[in-house]
């Protein structure tokens, strides 16, 4: 994936019009966003044609899917014929509902993220201890896209390490979660950035900000 800026904005407000005016403010600045449950909930999949035929976005949609592979199959297949140009699965559910993600995936030609370690302290309780092996299934599996956290950048470079420098790592967690952009941009190929940008008074002047 090519993100323009190397800033993916995580688009995490209750309704369109907010998002609308957020996505008017850095039309010039970003091209990919990714919006979550709190979007597509309050406003439905639709939301995601609107937002790409208004500013031409990529859109991630950060489903973090981990039900077994049948209904995983049709979570990523209705949020790709609803246009996503991503998605992201969690890792801990194991292969075969990884697997039955990235099948989906490529019947639309569309891109698959593997989440293996989250940004949030509670990941360190179940998650970290098996993050590795997250990431070293998804190199066996094929995956060249992964999520890894901007809050602990030795976990980060672990991760980089295991699924080497071709692969994609989009990192959240820089901003309100502590993390630091440029630090994070040493290891990631892009970071996610949410309330930092959305939250701020002048988003513009935020993004800019962080962006130095
Ligand atoms: O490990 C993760 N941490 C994380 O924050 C995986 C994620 N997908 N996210 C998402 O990134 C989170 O749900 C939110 O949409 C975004 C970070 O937002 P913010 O902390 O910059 O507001």
């Amino acid at each position: 994936m090519n993100v323009k800026n190397n800033l993916i904005l995580a688009l995490d407000v209750g309704s369109e019009n907010e998002a609308m005016e957020i996505c008017e403010k850095l039309s010039d600045n970003i091209d990919t966003i990714k919006i979550g449950y709190p979007l597509a909930l309050a406003e439905g999949l639709e939301i995601i044609e609107k937002l790409k035929n208004k500013f031409n976005y990529k859109v991630i949609c950060d489903f973090k899917v981990a039900d077994i592979d049948a209904t995983n199959s049709k979570i990523c297949d209705e949020t790709f014929k609803s246009g996503a140009d991503a998605i992201i699965c969690h890792g801990f559910v194991g292969p075969d509902s990884v697997q039955a993600c990235l099948d989906m995936a490529n019947k639309h030609k569309k891109e698959l993220f593997l989440l293996t370690e989250m940004s949030h302290p509670g990941a360190k309780k179940f998650l970290q201890s098996n993050a590795d092996e997250i990431a070293k299934m998804g190199v066996e599996m094929g995956i060249t896209n992964y999520v890894a956290p901007a809050t602990r950048l030795d976990r980060l470079q672990d991760i980089r390490n295991i699924v080497g420098n071709d692969a994609y790592i989009i990192s959240p967690g820089v901003g309100k979660q502590g993390g630091d952009a440029s630090k994070t941009l040493e290891i990631a190929d892009a970071i996610i950035v949410g309330r930092s940008i959305y939250e701020a008074e002048n988003p513009k002047e935020a993004f800019e900000n962080l962006m130095k």
